[in-house]
């Protein structure tokens, strides 16, 4: 059942892509991971993330000791894979008067992967959504504040579920705590994937 609920401005569509939709999006991002292959990018700090990543379309995200950014091309050296048209449908219908995006980051967490609370602040122009697609294992997601520090809420994310996060939310800190791992029968080897669609430029 698609049911809507609204965190901190954050809006979760839940049960949005229902299972046959989630496995057809999910060989749509197997066959990208294939082009591209998952990695785990370095902080900073100088250490892996414990999420591994990718991305489609014109940019991709990517982070090693000079910091985090934007790049044209893999590590390997090759484009990006163009954004499947199962991914960009959800982003047509939740974001209908944005332009098309320019990046959708794919990330896999394995069991124990988590994402500390931080900003998306990478991106030209805020004035336009985020939109997030969940596949696989549940994960506890937490949205804050947009300065530091101050109270937070959570909700947990399910395979299929989606987020639009526009307005005043765009540059909320937040993070995922924790996957439940194999609470979901989508991927055979339990995982989560989360992909993040986004305007770069
Ligand atoms: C709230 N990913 O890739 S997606 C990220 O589930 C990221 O992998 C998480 O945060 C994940 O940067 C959360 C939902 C999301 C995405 C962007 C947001 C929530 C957001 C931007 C502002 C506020
Ligand atoms: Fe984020």
């Amino acid at each position: 059942m698609q049911t809507e609920l609204e965190l901190r401005g954050v809006r979760v569509c839940k049960g949005w892509l229902d299972p046959a939709a989630q496995a057809a999006m999910l060989a749509d991002i197997r066959a990208v991971a294939a082009a591209a292959p998952l990695f785990s990018p370095e902080t900073r700090w100088g250490k892996p993330m414990s999420v591994a990543m990718t991305s489609a379309g014109k940019y991709g995200w990517y982070s090693d000791r000079r910091g985090y950014r934007y790049e044209r091309r893999h590590p390997s050296g090759v484009d990006w894979p163009p954004i499947p048209a199962s991914v960009l449908a959800v982003w047509r219908a939740l974001a209908p008067e944005a332009p098309g995006p320019d990046c959708c980051l794919v990330n896999f967490y394995r069991d124990g992967a988590r994402m500390g609370l931080h900003q998306d602040r990478d991106e030209a122009d805020f004035t336009w959504p985020v939109v997030s697609i969940s596949l696989g294992d549940a994960a506890l997601f937490r949205v804050g504040n947009v300065e530091r520090g101050g109270k937070t809420e959570s909700v947990w994310l399910e395979s299929g579920d989606v987020c639009v996060i526009g307005g005043a939310a765009r540059l909320a800190h937040h993070g995922i705590d924790r996957i439940r791992f194999g609470s979901s029968s989508l991927l055979s080897d339990g995982g989560r994937i989360n992909l993040t669609l986004r305007v770069v430029d």
